[in-house]
């Protein structure tokens, strides 16, 4: 190809000559890798082959995450570069070894990289998630195989078998592949990595090399399939779970209708959800009233269920009625939802009785007979001051407090409901004969004697009024939430 004589006998020719050969292509390079493209790298630890590792570049990691199949057929014939660097044996060699690896552009680093995988049927143990420390410094050396300014995949030439494979000399460089998977002390692409090994041998053949793909990134962990290499040197890549596929979300149970009274939270049901294919996190999120747990201790507004390699396991959702639901029917849908998944609905519905309300039932009351301006037993209270001042409404009584003489005055005292229930306030006025002249009492209601014991829901009040003069007294309870 190249004219001798010309090279010989005139040196300032040279640079044309290599422009020369250039052109001719006898040296192409490898097309510029991506930042995105995952990388397969093969060594041997000795023998034919030793002195050099073999980079193959597999595309962007896009094209794993579609669940479908992928077509790797621009790869060329890798077992012919493989049979003449490695020999024939190559793909049953226990001292050679291949493994993937690749990171992300984007600002945050994602790493590519592989593990061995124990079968076709059983997924490796995933990889540890990283913080972002480990993943830049892992990023960094990924980096510096596949573009690092000194010996990266990036300088080296295409075989002559395939456009995207290259060999590399085995080097003490930060660029050599061998020297990131093979340093002893350290793990595959530096310290923080926790890569123990991304490669798996070819001792037990083709099918006993099987490499898990794994994704490492900020949310997490993430698997779209395995890579597998027949003895004709033929990559394949099969989509499992876990980034491929089509993200599945499904709840099992239903809820009945929650009822509670308002201030304490209702008695919990649950539901469980589970899912496949997912790439992020699930979110449960409950209508206004309600709120969720996953362990029915601590209740959410929402909580976030954590897959493990895009799988989630069965996981139960508590529901209740939150205490500070208001009063009424409330209900909606539960929303499941995971990213790129059909968001999940579970119905969910439920009444929130008053306190009051809750009163009147529990003294059997029903319909007209329950309402607050009513007076069943007739004694001439109404229902809603019957429950202000812890009084029967279905058995008539002569008072509604206690009035008798003290030093101070005249005491009073009574049975009240909790602050954020009932109000309470004495009014006062010099003549019954004057409507609208009643005002503000002016004293103090303090706690009254805790003997004996008030009923459930209420506390013994009292106030003293001065006996000094003609003064009418009444207390005006109102209820906050009726
Ligand atoms: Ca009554």
């Amino acid at each position: 190809m190249r004219t001798f004589p010309y090279f010989r006998a005139v040196a300032p020719l040279v640079t044309a000559v290599g422009l020369f050969w250039s052109d001719t292509g006898q040296a192409a390079k490898v097309p510029p890798p991506q930042a995105g493209d995952v990388f397969l790298g093969v060594r041997v630890t000795g023998g034919q082959g030793a002195g050099e590792s073999y980079l193959v570049n597999l595309g962007p990691y896009s094209q794993f995450t579609n669940g479908g199949s992928v077509n790797l057929s621009a790869l060329g014939n890798l077992g012919a570069d493989l049979s003449g660097k490695y020999g024939d044996d190559w793909h049953t060699r226990e001292d050679l070894s291949w493994g993937i690896f690749g990171r992300s552009g984007a600002t945050v680093t994602t790493l590519f990289c592989s593990k061995h995988r124990p079968s076709t049927e059983v997924q490796s143990t995933p990889w540890p998630s990283l913080g972002t420390p480990a993943r830049d410094s892992t990023g960094s050396q990924i980096s510096a195989v596949w573009e690092g300014s000194i010996g990266s995949y990036y300088y080296l030439e295409a075989t002559t078998n395939s456009p995207v494979a290259a060999f590399q000399p085995n080097s003490t460089l930060a660029s050599s592949y061998e020297k990131q998977v093979a340093t002893l002390g350290t793990t595959d692409f530096g310290s923080l990595s926790q890569w123990t090994s991304i490669e798996a041998n070819f001792e037990n053949g083709v099918d006993g090399a099987i490499l898990d793909l794994y994704r490492i990134g900020s949310t997490g962990v993430t698997s779209p399939g395995y890579f597998k290499i027949s003895a004709a040197g033929v990559v394949t890549f099969t989509p499992s779970g876990g980034g491929g596929g089509t993200p599945t979300l499904t709840v099992n149970g239903s809820l009945t209708a929650f009822s509670t009274t308002q201030g304490t939270p209702s008695f919990p049901q649950t539901f469980t959800v589970s899912g496949s294919n997912l790439t992020a996190t699930v979110a449960v999120s409950p209508p206004s009233g309600f709120e969720v747990s996953t362990d029915g201790i601590g209740y959410h507004s929402q909580v976030t269920l954590t897959t493990s390699s895009g799988s989630l396991a069965p996981s139960t959702v508590y529901v209740r009625v939150a205490a500070s639901a208001s009063v009424g029917a409330l209900g909606g849908n539960i929303s499941v939802a995971s990213s790129g998944a059909t968001t999940q609905s579970v119905p969910v519905s439920a009444t929130v009785d008053s306190v009051f309300q809750t009163w009147a039932s529990s003294y059997g009351l029903s319909g007209t007979n329950a309402l607050g301006t009513a007076d069943p037993d007739s004694d001439g209270f109404a229902n809603g001051l019957e429950f202000s001042f812890g009084t029967p409404p279905n058995a008539g009584n002569a008072a509604l407090f206690k009035s008798e003489k003290s030093q101070g005055g005249v005491l009073f005292t009574f049975l009240a409901r909790a602050a954020n229930e009932v109000s309470y306030q004495v009014l006062a006025t010099p003549n019954l004969g004057s409507p609208g002249a009643w005002t503000n009492a002016g004293v103090t209601i303090t706690n009254g004697p805790a003997t004996p014991t008030p009923p459930e829901g209420y506390t013994r009040k009292q106030f003293t009024v001065p006996a000094t003069g003609k003064q009418f007294f009444r207390i005006e309870a109102t209820i906050l939430n009726p």
